[in-house]
C-alpha cells in the first residue's frame, strides 16, 4: 500500500497536519489538497482542539503545486478540477492555523503557508513564487497575500523575477511571525498553537476573523465589524469570567460560551 500523503496528530489541544510526500518536495497535487482541507475541517469540529498546525518535513514546507500534475493540463482542466477553490474551505476554518515552515516554501507552497493565520520560521526555510519560471503566475493568492504581507516592491521582484526570501528576510518583511532554529521549529509552532488554544476560544476566533477582515476589506468597513465583534464578546460567558478574574486577582477559567 502506498504512504498515505498526509498524516495528523494531535498534541494536547493542537491539532498537528502533516504533508507527506518527502519525496517530491511534499509537492500539492490534488491528494493531498483535498486530504488536507478535510484534516483541518475535522480538527475544526474536534471540541479536544483548539488550533491548528500544518508543516511538511525539515527539507521542504512544500515546492509548490504538483508541476508533472499541472503541466499537460487545459485552461477548462484547472478552471474545472477545483484545486484552488479548496483553498476557499481553509478560509472558512475558525480555529487559528500556524503553518510551521522549513526549507523550500515555494509557490503553492507559499500560498498555502500565506493562507494560514501565522507561519513560524525554521532558520533554513526560504520563501518564493517561482511561477515565472514555469512561464505563468501565482494562481492560489500568491500575488494578494504576499503583496499585503511585505509590500508591494518586494513582492513584485519574487513574482517577476522569482525572487527567494530568507528567513531572516521573511520575519524582517513581515511574512512570518518567528524564526527559531531548525530543531525547534516544529515545537515552537506547536507550543504557539497550545498557548492560544488556551485562551478564551470565542475571543480567538472573532480576533483571528479580524485580523484577516484587515486584508479583506476596506478600513471604514473593518473598523465597524471590529467594534461589532467586540460589543458581541460582551455577550459572552468568557467576557465576564475575564474581566472579573482579572480584579479579583486569579487565573480565569474560560468555557468557551
Ligand atoms: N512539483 C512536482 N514535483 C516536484 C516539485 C513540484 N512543485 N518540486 C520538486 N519536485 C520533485 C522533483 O521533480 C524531483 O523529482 P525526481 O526525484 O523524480 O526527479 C524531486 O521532487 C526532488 O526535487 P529536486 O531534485 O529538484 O530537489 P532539490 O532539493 O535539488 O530542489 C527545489 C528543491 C528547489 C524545491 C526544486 O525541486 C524546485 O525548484 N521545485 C519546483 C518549485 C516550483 O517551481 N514551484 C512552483 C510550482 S507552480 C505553483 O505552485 C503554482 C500554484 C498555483 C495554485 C496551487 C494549486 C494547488
Amino acid at each position: 500500500m502506498s504512504e498515505p500523503v498526509i498524516l495528523t496528530e494531535t498534541h494536547n489541544r493542537a491539532g498537528l497536519i502533516r504533508i507527506n510526500r518527502p519525496k517530491q518536495r511534499n509537492a500539492l497535487n490534488g491528494a493531498v489538497m483535498t486530504q488536507l482541507v478535510e484534516a483541518a475541517e475535522r480538527f475544526d469540529a474536534d471540541p479536544n482542539i483548539g488550533a491548528i498546525v500544518i508543516t511538511g518535513d525539515e527539507a521542504a514546507f512544500a515546492a509548490g503545486a504538483d508541476i508533472a500534475e499541472m503541466k499537460d493540463a487545459t485552461t477548462v482542466e484547472m478552471m474545472t478540477s477545483g484545486r484552488i477553490e479548496l483553498w476557499d474551505r481553509l478560509r472558512r476554518v475558525k480555529k487559528p492555523i500556524i503553518a510551521a515552515v522549513s526549507g523550500w516554501c515555494l509557490g503553492g507552497g507559499n500560498e498555502l503557508a500565506m493562507a494560514c493565520d501565522m507561519i513560524v520560521a525554521s532558520e533554513t526555510a526560504t520563501f518564493g513564487q517561482p511561477e515565472i519560471n514555469l512561464g505563468v503566475i501565482p494562481g492560489a493568492g500568491g500575488t494578494q497575500r504576499l503583496t499585503r504581507a511585505v509590500g508591494k516592491s518586494i513582492a513584485m521582484e519574487m513574482v517577476l523575477n522569482g525572487r527567494f526570501l530568507s528567513a531572516k528576510e521573511a520575519l524582517h518583511y513581515g511574512l512570518v511571525c518567528r524564526v527559531v532554529p531548525v530543531e525547534n521549529y516544529l515545537t515552537s509552532a506547536l507550543e504557539l498553537a497550545n498557548e492560544i488554544a488556551a485562551r478564551a476560544p470565542l475571543a480567538v476566533q472573532f480576533g483571528k476573523q479580524m485580523v484577516n477582515r484587515a486584508f479583506e476589506t476596506v478600513l471604514a468597513d473593518g473598523i465597524a465589524d471590529e467594534r461589532a465583534a467586540f460589543y458581541l464578546l460582551f455577550s459572552t460567558n468568557d467576557q465576564k469570567e475575564g474581566m472579573a478574574a482579572f480584579l479579583e486577582k486569579r487565573k480565569p477559567n474560560w468555557q468557551g460560551k
